[in-house]
């Protein structure tokens, strides 16, 4: 990935806001009635992390606190089941479909099929490739954290704590993913500007525990000399300790690591000297998510982006905060 991307996504988030501009004006992509009440889809990616959990479980607890009705389904890792869930939701007529597509590209038909039987849909958590979807037209709106800034996030704390740690292993999360691609982006640009650091290795893990332990295993007998790593989500990160540990080394000590999420896990290991630092990714969408369906039926104006706050954890708060993580 090259720094085009940046500038893709700043070309692109310009013609966004300009669809978001003219929307009420040519009243492009679909309304939504103002009601007491909504029967709402949300499309989830998959569940095997405490995160997804902390996501699903914040929209369940929001839908149930307004009394609205939500058709949950869970696309247990695959983009052609999430397609296939969505074209359920639609065909169950749902109000408006809260969407966390599992990879930039797969989903961008389904978006444009409910879009095309006036259903809106609102993307949570992952983004879509910005070429292929206008904000304010295809969709309404993006609501989920900045992972360009969590990527640079970790790469500057690193920066200034590195400890004489620079030859970095990175476990990029699922291929294709918004939060995979950005996460990356967003380090390595910053790490390109520190020519003492060199990232020795890049691979998926799928955001997933016993990948991320796999591929940590292979990267580190193929790197014997990298002594740091990043991975772009706290199950990696945990595979990873495993991957250090069976390797004989020390986890915190022989090989500094960083993690991106922010689970209750990974405070505690950051506290137990074991993690280095974590970016925090807030899966507390729930509020965000419904309040923002609320004001599009209204007629507000809805920026392109909404941007979840994220907190960042290391020695000094994680004891502190840990009772605040999820
Ligand atoms: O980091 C990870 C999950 O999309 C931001 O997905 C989310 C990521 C999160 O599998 O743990």
């Amino acid at each position: 990935m090259t720094i085009s991307r940046r500038k893709l996504l700043l070309a692109s988030s310009a013609a966004s806001a300009a669809a978001a501009f003219s929307r009420a004006a040519i009243a492009a992509g679909p309304t939504l009635a103002v009601k007491d009440t909504y029967k709402v889809g949300f499309a989830q990616t998959e569940s095997n992390n405490p995160w997804l959990l902390a996501q699903t479980n914040s929209m369940k607890a929001e839908a149930e606190a307004r009394g609205w009705q939500l058709v949950y389904t869970d696309a247990a890792g695959s983009a052609a089941k999430q397609v296939s869930d969505v074209n359920s939701m639609i065909a169950q007529g749902v109000d408006l479909i809260f969407l966390a597509p599992r990879e930039e590209i797969p989903l961008i038909p389904a978006i444009k099929s409910a879009k095309n039987v006036g259903i809106p849909v609102i993307l949570l958590d992952r983004n879509v490739d910005q070429s292929l979807a206008i904000a304010g037209d295809d969709y309404v709106t993006f609501i989920g954290s900045d992972f360009i800034e969590e990527g640079r996030r970790v790469a500057e704390w690193l920066v200034a704590n590195n400890n004489g740690k620079t030859k970095i292993i990175e476990q990029e999360g699922t291929a294709g993913s918004s939060p995979a691609n950005d996460r990356k982006f967003g380090f390595d640009t910053t790490i390109a500007e520190h020519p003492d650091f060199e990232i020795v290795a890049s691979q998926t893990g799928d955001f997933a525990r016993d990948t991320g332990r796999q591929v940590a295993e292979t990267l580190l007998q193929a790197n014997p000399d990298a002594n740091v790593i990043y991975a772009h989500n706290d199950e990696m990160t945990i595979g990873a300790i495993s991957a250090i540990e069976a390797a004989g080394k020390v986890a915190g000590k022989d090989v500094m690591i960083l993690s991106i999420d922010g689970g209750r896990e990974i405070i505690q290991l950051i506290i137990d000297g074991k993690v280095a630092a974590c970016c925090e990714c807030n899966p507390r969408f729930g509020p965000t998510a419904f309040d923002t369906a609320v004001a599009f039926a209204q007629g507000a104006d809805i920026p392109v982006k909404i941007i979840n706050p994220d907190n960042f954890y290391d020695i000094s708060n994680a004891a502190e905060l840990i009772d605040t993580a999820y």
